[in-house]
């Protein structure tokens, strides 16, 4: 039994290791000084000039049975491009969970493929096998982790290897073989030039709603703010009526910046909605983070408002445009692209989540494209939506749909395809080949 003397016994022994003053007296004009706190010392202690390392990052292509194993590969990537190892595991999700597979553990992550091909399990071709892979940096206290979306693909045929994506990149025909049917292929797309640029688009440049917008003109270039009355029912918006707002001022409570309307207007409320304002403080105002744009449906006279930001198209050509509705403040609202005020390309109804979009159209000049916020089924209260969209001619990576012949996706036809693909010239991946090797020539 631990005595009280015990105690005493122990708690000097502890204050002459730490070097510190015997407890003290208590009295009232004599603070206790504490029991000193474990302090973890120099190990927890952040070093504020030391970013972290990130750990490594791991996809997995789908594996493939092969004649002589199962074919694993892989892309990474690590922030710092740190040296990076894989260990390879597989599951069935059923029966086995995460066994190791046979010398597939410190593979270099460079390496990009393994051939699993000892002590397979008995019925792996017909056993729904995925693998799962561990990368590790050796620097990250983290490890990043994948497993294939796929079990172990068995490959018939070429039509399985469609099926896929798993064509070699100079397959332009696709039936698993690289050879002079693709070169005739290839010589019929010579040259061509499908990159936006090239076009002669009348569309150039971009737009930012947030950065464009100006406080000091309604119209300010090609954008408008206003808003429009809500017609029935919310999955059926038009914007044919539309009031720019006629009013900017600097809020009284927040100090920001806004657009509503004056007292004389049909739309004007006491609540300030519907509205355009921006956040130019450094916290949130009415759950629109600093630095940022936000629309706000409103109720006027009883009806629903769609607060609208438009843009009106200064030229005719394709546009990419691209975006999010953030979730703001508590209420749950109707965010609205809509071409030319009554053709809706995208609503997302009745929700108090994020919603970002991104699409390429055609348009002309005079068009119209109109983001609105409308007020959900909860009404016009709490509704602040910000709002970011960005409007521009589309680019050769923003197409993302190329030409097979493309093989380096650059939007021309030319000598560097040709070099891709005469690497690949004679390659096949046809499962029914008794020669096919599936991971290469
Ligand atoms: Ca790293
Ligand atoms: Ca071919
Ligand atoms: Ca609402
Ligand atoms: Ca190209």
């Amino acid at each position: 039994m631990i005595t009280a003397a015990a105690i005493k016994r122990m708690m000097a022994r502890y204050i002459r290791w730490r070097g510190l003053p015997k407890t003290p007296r208590h009295s009232p004009l004599r603070k206790p000084t504490p029991w000193p706190p474990i302090i973890c010392m120099a190990c927890c202690t952040p070093n504020p000039t030391e970013a972290p390392n990130a750990h490594p990052l791991i996809t997995l292509n789908p594996p493939i049975q092969q004649a002589d194993g199962i074919a694993i590969t892989w892309q990474y990537s690590d922030s710092e491009g740190d040296a990076s190892t894989v260990d390879l595991y597989w599951t069935d999700f059923q029966w086995t969970f995460l066994t190791p597979i046979p010398d597939a553990n410190d593979l270099p992550a460079s390496a990009g493929s393994f051939l699993w091909n000892q002590d397979l399990p008995e019925d792996y071709a017909s056993r729904r096998i995925y693998i799962h892979a561990v990368i590790r940096d050796h620097n990250s206290y983290l490890v990043g982790r994948a497993t294939t979306d796929h079990p172990v693909l068995v490959l018939a045929d070429c039509s399985d290897v469609i099926q896929y994506n798993l064509a070699l990149p100079g397959d332009f025909n696709q039936d698993c073989y690289v050879n002079i049917d693709d070169l005739v292929h290839w010589t019929e797309d010579w040259l061509t030039n499908y990159d936006p640029s090239a076009s002669g688009s009348g569309i150039t440049g971009s737009w930012n709603f947030r950065e464009d917008l100006s406080f000091a003109a309604n119209p300010n270039g090609p954008w408008s703010y206003g808003a429009s009355p809500h017609a029935a029912p919310p999955a059926a918006p038009v914007t044919t009526t539309f009031y720019p707002y006629n009013s900017s001022f600097t809020e009284s409570g927040s100090g920001a910046p806004w657009w509503h309307y004056d007292s004389s207007h049909p739309f004007y409320s006491s609540a300030i909605v519907p509205c355009l304002y921006y956040n130019n403080t450094s916290g949130s105002v009415y759950g629109c983070p600093a630095g940022m744009a936000a629309l706000h449906s409103g109720i006027t006279s009883g009806s629903e408002a769609i607060a609208v930001v438009r843009w009106i198209a200064p030229a005719s050509g394709t546009i990419q445009i691209s975006g999010t509705f953030y979730a703001g403040n508590s209420g749950r609202c109707d965010y609205y692209v809509i071409y030319n005020q009554i053709m809706v390309l995208i609503s997302e109804l009745d929700t108090y989540n994020q919603f970002s979009f991104s699409l390429n159209i055609n348009v002309s000049t005079g068009d119209t494209l109109d983001f609105g916020v409308g007020a959900g089924t909860d009404g016009g209260s709490a509704d602040t939506t910000p709002l970011e969209v960005e409007i521009a001619a589309p680019t050769c990576a923003g197409l993302g749909d190329y030409l097979k012949t493309d093989i380096n996706q650059d939007c021309i036809i030319n000598l560097k395809d040709f070099w891709i693909f005469a690497e690949q010239y004679l390659n096949y991946n046809n499962p029914q080949d008794s020669d096919c090797s599936l991971m290469g020539p």
